[in-house]
């Protein structure tokens, strides 16, 4: 087998090239070329060496494939020392993404330039690691404590022009980088600048203070979390000890984190979102239908959110409203979330302006007559729905394909009022539908496989995390919250209070517990849905009772200022005394009797109720794996990644 790594004399400048489809990660066999060609290099005529990458990318990191797996020689904390040690000058060339141990081989190197478009960054934090060959030690020598605590802890790449102005970058390159860089590279020996190795340097003076507060600020983001904290005290060690023994540092954290039940149930996640990409049964080159322009009806917030999806990508949408008000309303949320990005700092004015002007508005549906995707966003109303859907019927093109964003209705009934079922999917947004990663897209029993296919690239087009579902009422992730639902009014009437069942789920790392969901999604929503349901349809009135006195009460969620909590105008939540009144009422009424409930037996129970949903959404098919579940639940309901997912839980716990 041919090597990924080639070694060649281009005049005095020894190239080092890696072609590693599809990242360039660090394999066996790229780690292995590496230090093959830094001993070639120590036998040869080369005044200086170049590190530069085939492909679309710079190297993105180990190879997170072998990892779990025992440790193959040459180790990449090994390979990056010998091109630090290299007594010639080592050049790095980055394009793509240099990220995790590939910045690391970059960070090794004497001198780095980079492409304009070019990224870097350490997103060893999100697969619950840290950086393990060097990067805690040696970025903040280059660039400083705060720096390198911003960037390893958060784990988002910042750009090669951010990474220049703190240092971690020396050269921007116009143009053909192979070109560029070697030309710096001659200018670098021409100027007798010989290697200048990180780990001879000291890390610039810092306020001591600042690894605490660091601690601190992260116990609350990053809450539960183990390596955001390793990587400060690898960082702090790097301050006080020389370079061997701070890498010492770094090596014994980095094999705790890669042993431990985080980064395992990280990297589950890591390949489960990739996997749930992929549609099992449809073959790679199924023809994808082209999508240059995008219809959204209904301006609502869920609506408005979707057509920003597709703007951000720079798809222009047509916003379609039954009206002018109602049109100028939706507008003006659009507006509104923009002018929001822009003040948080996500969106330059100039990208936001960019955006907005890619969204126009009508309220006459023949502006959608050249539409290759409509997307229906009104909301749960299934006889207005299908209205819709015949009118689209009648107005889009062929071969337009007819997306429903329902979150619990039939799509299938949905597609049967069309002349084209075939064309009909649902695209299953979150709100706030601009943000939120996770897409279902829901396959209906007609839906052809090019609609399919289409619909799994677009998501990744607007930056989502696509994820198939099965017709089925709720979909993979809305089904699962109904026992979830169910069991946390039960835990309420068997004595558990709602701050102690939200308190044990965020504990357990929920971004949000259950009933402090309720009241934001507004708890009118399933009581009017409960309305229209018969008494048995319904149910246990353990499961519903609470809520729906609540509900008769006025207090409709955080939207009414009270539902199972009280909330300040800061959307704070204080428990009530009336609620736990309410609460105890309906066990005496229901017969339930009350007892201390320990928190471990409301995870176990709540998680329990997600993870037998799941299974039986797996024998019928609506899911395709276990891991579409996981990632179900951790991209669009708050469930910790670190815990790799409910159907990863409850396989593992
Ligand atoms: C690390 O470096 C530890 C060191 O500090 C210390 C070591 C001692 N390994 O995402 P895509 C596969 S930790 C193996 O769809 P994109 C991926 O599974 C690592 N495989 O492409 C997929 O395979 P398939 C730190 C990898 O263009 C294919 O490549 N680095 C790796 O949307 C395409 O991936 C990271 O965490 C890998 N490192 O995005 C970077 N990376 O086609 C992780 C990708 O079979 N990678 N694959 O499904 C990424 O963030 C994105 O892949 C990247 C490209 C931004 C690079």
């Amino acid at each position: 087998m041919s090597s990924p790594v080639n070694y060649t004399l281009t005049g005095n400048i020894g190239v080092i090239s890696i072609d590693n489809p599809p990242v360039n990660a660090l394999s066996q066999a790229v780690r292995q070329g590496i230090m093959e060609a830094l001993n070639e290099s120590e036998r040869d005529a080369s005044e200086a060496l170049l590190i530069i990458c085939e492909g679309r990318t710079f190297i993105a990191g180990a190879d997170i494939s072998e990892f779990g797996k025992p440790l193959l020689d040459p180790w990449l904390p090994t390979v990056v020392n010998q091109i630090e040690a290299s007594a010639k000058p080592v050049v790095a060339a980055i394009h793509g993404t240099a990220l995790g141990g590939g910045f690391e081989v970059a960070l090794s190197a004497h001198y780095r330039c980079a492409l304009p478009t070019a990224k870097v960054g350490f997103p060893e934090v999100k697969l619950g690691l840290l950086p393990g060959a060097g990067g805690t030690q040696r970025t903040p020598r280059l660039a400083g404590v705060q720096a390198a605590l911003d960037l390893m802890t958060s784990g988002a790449p910042v750009s090669a022009t951010q990474a220049a102005e703190v240092g971690l970058v020396d050269r921007i390159i116009e143009g053909d980088l192979l070109e560029g860089a070697l030309a710096w590279s001659a200018e670098l020996l021409a100027d007798g600048a010989g290697p200048r190795r990180t780990a001879e340097m000291t890390v610039a003076t810092h306020d001591p203070a600042i690894f605490d507060a660091y601690r601190a600020t992260l116990a609350k983001r990053a809450r539960g979390q183990i390596a955001p904290q390793y990587i400060v005290e690898c960082v702090e060690a790097a301050t006080r000890l020389p370079l061997v023994e701070g890498l010492q540092v770094e090596r014994d954290r980095f094999a705790e984190l890669m042993a431990g039940e985080q980064s395992i149930a990280l990297r589950h996640i890591f390949f489960a979102e990739r996997q749930a990409a992929k549609v099992d049964g449809l073959p790679k080159e199924t023809p994808l239908r082209p999508v240059e322009s995008v219809g959204v009806i209904g301006g609502g917030t869920m609506g408005g959110g979707i057509a920003m999806s597709f703007a951000n990508a720079g798809i222009p949408v047509t916003l379609i409203e039954i009206n002018d008000e109602a049109l100028e309303r939706g507008l003006s949320i659009v507006e509104r979330n923009y002018a929001g990005s822009v003040k948080r700092g996500k969106l330059s004015e100039d990208k936001a302006a960019q955006c907005r002007a890619l969204i126009s508005g009508s309220t006459d549906y023949s502006s959608l007559a050249d539409a290759d995707l409509v997307i229906e966003a009104v909301f749960e109303d299934p006889e207005l729905k299908k209205k819709i859907f015949t009118k689209l019927d009648d107005v889009c093109k062929q071969g337009a394909i007819l997306a429903t964003n329902t979150s619990y209705q039939d799509v299938d009934a949905i597609a049967a009022v069309t002349k084209r079922p075939e064309d009909v999917i649902g695209m299953h947004f979150f709100s706030p539908a601009h943000i939120m990663k996770l897409l279902e897209v829901v396959r209906g029993e007609k839906t052809a496989d090019d609609v399919l296919a289409t619909c799994m690239k677009l998501a990744k087009r607007i930056r989502k995390v696509p994820v198939v579902s099965g017709v089925c009422y709720g979909f993979i992730g809305n089904r699962m919250l109904q026992p979830y639902g169910k069991q946390s009014q039960l835990l309420l009437l068997e004595g558990a209070t709602p701050e102690q069942v939200d308190g044990a789920m965020e504990e357990f790392g929920m971004a949000m517990g259950p009933l402090r969901v309720f009241d934001l999604a507004g708890l009118d929503v399933g009581y009017k849905a409960r309305q229209a349901l018969s008494e048995e349809e319904k149910g246990d009135p353990a499961s519903y009772r609470v809520p729906d006195l609540l509900v008769e009460a006025g207090r409709l969620g955080q939207k009414s200022g009270a539902g199972f909590y009280n909330y300040d105008e800061n959307r704070r939540p204080t428990p009530d005394p009336v609620v736990q009144a309410v609460i105890e009422e309906t066990a005496v009424e229901l017969g339930i009797e009350r007892r201390e409930i320990p928190d471990q037996e409301i995870v176990d129970r709540l998680v329990g109720a997600l993870v037998d949903e799941g299974r039986k959404i797996l024998d019928e098919g609506i899911a395709q794996r276990a891991g579409d579940i996981d990632v179900v639940y951790v991209y669009g309901y708050g469930f910790p990644a670190y815990r790799g997912g409910p159907m990863f839980f409850g396989e593992n716990a």
